[in-house]
């Protein structure tokens, strides 16, 4: 039994200069045991590891709020410009690490916890990941968060604080379960309840119209945001910025009693159940009208309470001379892909009916004040929402887009003019925010469109009909064929649902607009908002991604973090990671070299016994770490990886052992991601992986030449485990789908070698590192369409090594499955989704020669080293750092404010 005293001293420390004075570990230690007795959570008595790491996150939150309170004094004080960043998504993770690791405690801390019978990093895993988002979007958002808090900088992130996050995966005989994940079980040591920080927020009800012409929003559902706040410290700084994330309840009152005494128990907490589900899961499936409902709902409460929020503290800033002309000069809001799009109609609300500001006005602010971040191409994946639902459950909102809308519709008919007619409707087709609504009653004779042409004739033709065979209509009408043949052609065919295309509505109502690559921006300009860069070239931008080397490198990989500052002369390069260059010229050093393999091997080990625990396999660490850790998708192509394992599997056991062991470099090729639950071809692609490694790993002929591992529930506490250890890793996308990855980058700075295609941010990365410790293989994105084209036209023959790996596949050999729905995919000529649309056959002969080259390079040690070397040396752009840099001169605008 440990025994408590009350931390006196500590206590005093944090209410003026904790951590500025670095405390010792008497002191941290004397302040966990504080908590754990006074911030109870577990039974009183054993320190055990559960309390331990409450105990210690709260000792650190401590720390984290006396900062969070001098940073915010601090904005508040100087009222400087604030910018906001608006995600359904942060990917958070473990924070006990990463915040000891900012405040620079991470030695006292592991001292305290010894002193009271623990060790550092058991304590930090019994923290469960904060997985409140997908992936690379949601991940990219909480890099950002770090960056900005260190730089500095005034920003802030708003979230929704869901319940369940992303699921947990299971991986079975069947492939892939979800399980849900509660996060929150044992309470979040990190957040802060501001329980006087809450807004209302309105669903349903109707628009009505004053005496002076107003509208207003009134009627409906109402729902309370709550805020919860999560410190977000900077690394050596007292800057600590704010993650606040809405939960939704009940407006008070909203309990019926009277039901409930009555017996109605559901009824009775009806209202509280229906408000408190929209913070629920992440992402709930959206097939269903509920489903769809509810993501708009959290779209909407996201955006809803956050500019409330901006709003009231830039009214409480002003004091008594609100100048609205100045709000954009105090705010920035960017938009993490358009799941926050709503933010551009609620501003406009809450500008014009609740502070009564005009449309204009109004406009140019919004205008002013939002910027809009893309992170897709792929047409399925820009958002679209049904107009009838949305009209529903935001009708006021409505009416202010069918407003933008109409702007649009007059900027698209000024530029484009009213000869040309073709061109003219080419533009409002693909530029309206609206889809497939008939334009506005002033611009209707601008086109005549073809439907109506026809229906107009066959209604003429009908009536003609009509009228020759009225006498006979009224003898038999079951002799009638013709006439009701005719009545079918004259009833227009159903009409496409009516949409409001989100990201077409971002573009207009933001000031800015960037893709997160070089190539992606280019795509963006150049083919999915091509018009709309004609006619705003300026609005345009590129922000290639960045990451955080403070989780990345230096708290993730302590072993390669050493080598560095050694080699680099100090640990400056965590902030300036342009230092990271200097290893350049080591990069044949024998000493470097030496040191460079042992801190591999390090990682390696700790991944041998990882996998040992979570899937029973045994590898050996003198193999080639070979991974592929990402969401399961058909354009991330791990159905190439898997067919190049089996390629070589099948040619290894067509060898002799002396040939084998000549030919190939012995590899453990791991897997990991999750695929979307309803998402049944990535499902497929999880199980084909297991099932190959079942077949592959019990081999006794192929030993430790080849291991197929599929690491269930990959999430970043796992990538922060992988990453260090990994040797090769695979970016191998179909050339211009992936619009950047982040991975590659986090990769490439643990002194991973990759091999890729020339698609997102592996571009920048094969520039920086050097073409020739890139393995690059694969079509490139101008050619892709081409190639489609091609084989649409039944043009293309395929490598009979890949027709080869397909039968050997459908022969049985992997558990007697033939794989007939996931091989079909690569078979035909045509479809989405079929007709080998990812050209994994295209790509198959050269992915598999260019990995012919990867076995001859790992063979030459020394080479390999200098690769790995020379990718960390190389990696130094992506640090989110120079991001965060990009974004606050480019888009937001902002100043860092340093915090005394
Ligand atoms: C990713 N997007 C990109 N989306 O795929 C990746 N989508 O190339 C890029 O590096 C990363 O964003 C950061 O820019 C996503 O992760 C989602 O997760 C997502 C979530 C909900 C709806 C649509």
């Amino acid at each position: 039994n440990v025994s408590v005293n009350h931390p006196t001293a500590v206590q005093e420390e944090s209410s003026t200069n904790w951590p500025a004075l670095a405390p010792d570990a008497s002191s941290i230690a004397s302040s966990i045991k504080y908590h754990a007795e006074f911030s109870p959570s577990f039974s009183p008595g054993q320190l055990d590891l559960p309390k331990a790491f409450l105990a210690t996150a709260q000792s650190v939150r401590d720390a984290l709020i006396s900062n969070w309170n001098a940073t915010y004094e601090r904005y508040e004080r100087l009222d400087v410009k604030q910018a906001y960043y608006l995600s359904m998504e942060f990917l958070q993770g473990r924070a006990l690490l990463n915040a000891i690791g900012n405040l620079e405690l991470t030695g006292a801390y592991a001292e305290a916890l010894t002193k009271l019978g623990h060790n550092l990093e058991n304590v930090a895993s019994q923290e469960p990941d904060a997985a409140l988002g997908n992936g690379g979007l949601g991940r990219l958002a909480s890099c950002f968060l770090d960056s900005m808090a260190t730089l500095d900088y005034p920003a802030w992130g708003y979230g929704l604080r869901y319940k369940y996050g992303l699921f947990k995966q299971l991986i079975t005989k069947d492939g892939q379960e979800e399980v849900a994940e509660n996060w929150l079980e044992m309470g979040s040591p990190w957040e802060i309840v501001r329980n006087d920080v809450s807004y209302p927020v309105k669903f349903y009800g109707k628009v009505v119209c004053d005496a002076d012409g107003k509208r207003h929003w009134i009627g409906g559902e109402d729902v309370t945001a709550v805020a919860h706040d999560v410190p977000i410290p900077g690394y050596k700084t007292k800057t600590t910025n704010n993650l606040r994330l809405w939960s939704t309840k009940a407006p008070a009152n909203d309990f019926d009693l009277s039901a409930f005494n009555a017996g109605e128990h559901m009824q009775a907490y009806e209202a509280l159940a229906n408000a408190e589900k929209i913070c629920y899961v992440l992402y709930p499936g959206d097939d269903t009208e509920e489903g769809k409902v509810l993501r708009l709902k959290q779209q909407y409460t996201l955006c809803s309470a956050s500019l409330q929020d901006i709003i009231a503290r830039f009214e409480r800033r002003s004091g008594s001379n609100i100048n609205w002309g100045h709000f954009a000069e105090k705010v920035a809001v960017q938009m993490n892909d358009t799941h926050p799009t709503l933010c551009i109609p609620e501003l406009m609300r809450i500008l014009m009916d609740l502070k009564g500001l005009s449309w204009n006005d109004a406009w140019t602010i919004t205008k002013r004040t939002v910027a809009y971040t893309n992170h897709t191409v792929l047409p399925e994946a820009l958002e679209k929402w049904s107009l009838d639902l949305m009209q529903k459950l935001l009708p006021r909102h409505v009416e202010i887009i069918e407003t933008i809308d109409e702007q649009l519709i007059n900027e698209i008919v000024s530029e484009y003019g009213k000869e040309d007619t073709e061109m003219l409707e080419k533009k409002l087709k693909e530029m309206r925010v609206l889809e497939n609504v008939d334009l506005p009653e002033q611009f209707a004779h601008l086109i005549v469109k073809p439907r109506e042409i026809s229906v107009a004739i066959s209604l003429q033709e009908l009536e003609e009909s009509s009228e020759e065979s009225e006498s006979a209509e009224e003898k038999d009408e079951s002799e009638d064929e013709s006439t009701e043949e005719e009545k079918v052609m004259a009833e227009p065919p159903p009409k496409p649902p009516k949409m409001v295309r989100m990201a077409n509505l971002c573009v207009v109502g933001g000031h800015a607009v960037n893709g997160v690559a070089e190539i992606h921006s280019e795509i963006v300009k150049d083919e999915v908002f091509n018009s709309f860069y004609k006619l705003w070239p300026k609005k345009f931008q590129n922000k290639t991604n960045g990451v955080t080397p403070r989780r990345w490198i230096r708290f993730c990989n302590p072993a390669l973090s050493k080598i560095i500052t050694e080699w680099t002369g100090s640990e400056d390069w965590v902030l300036n990671t342009e230092r990271l260059g200097e290893l350049r010229k080591f990069a044949d050093n024998k000493g470097l070299q030496n040191q460079w393999r042992s801190a591999k091997r390090e990682n390696k080990m700790k991944v041998v016994s990882f996998l040992k625990e979570k899937t029973g396999y045994t590898v050996s660490p003198d193999a080639m770490f070979d991974i592929q850790v990402k969401r399961i998708h058909e354009y991330k192509r791990q159905l190439l990886n898997i067919l190049g394992i089996v390629y070589r599997y099948k040619k290894m056991k067509e060898s002799s052992p002396e040939e084998r062991k000549n030919m190939y470099a012995s590899r453990v090729c791991i897997f990991g991601g999750k695929a979307f639950a309803t998402y049944v071809q990535a499902k497929r692609i999880v199980k084909f992986i297991t099932d190959v490694g079942i077949t592959v790993n019990h081999d006794p002929e192929i030993g430790d030449l080849l291991k197929v591992i599929f690491v269930p529930d990959y999430n970043v506490s796992v990538a922060e485990l992988l990453i260090p250890a990994s040797e090769l890793s695979q970016h191998i996308s179909t050339a211009g789908m992936e619009a950047s990855g982040t991975s590659n980058m986090k990769f490439a700075m643990n002194g991973c070698v990759q091999i890729g295609t020339l698609d997102g941010a592996n571009v920048e990365i094969r520039e920086e590192v050097g073409e020739e410790n890139f393995f690059l293989f694969g079509a490139r994105a101008d050619e892709i369409s081409g190639l489609r084209k091609e084989r649409a036209e039944g043009k293309f023959i395929a490598d009979p090594r890949f027709e080869e790996v397909k039968e050997f596949v459908r022969s049985g050999v992997f558990g007697g499955n033939s794989y007939d729905e996931l091989l079909g995919s690569l078979e035909g000529n045509e479809g989405y989704g079929r007709g080998d649309y990812f050209l994994v056959g295209k790509d198959f002969p050269s992915y598999i020669e260019c990995q012919e080259e990867v076995d001859k390079a790992y063979r030459d040690q020394q080479r390999w080293t200098r690769m790995s070397i020379m990718n960390t040396a190389g990696s130094y752009k992506f640090s989110s750092d120079r991001t965060i840099h990009e974004y606050a001169k480019n888009i937001w605008n902002i100043q860092p404010v340093r915090v005394e």
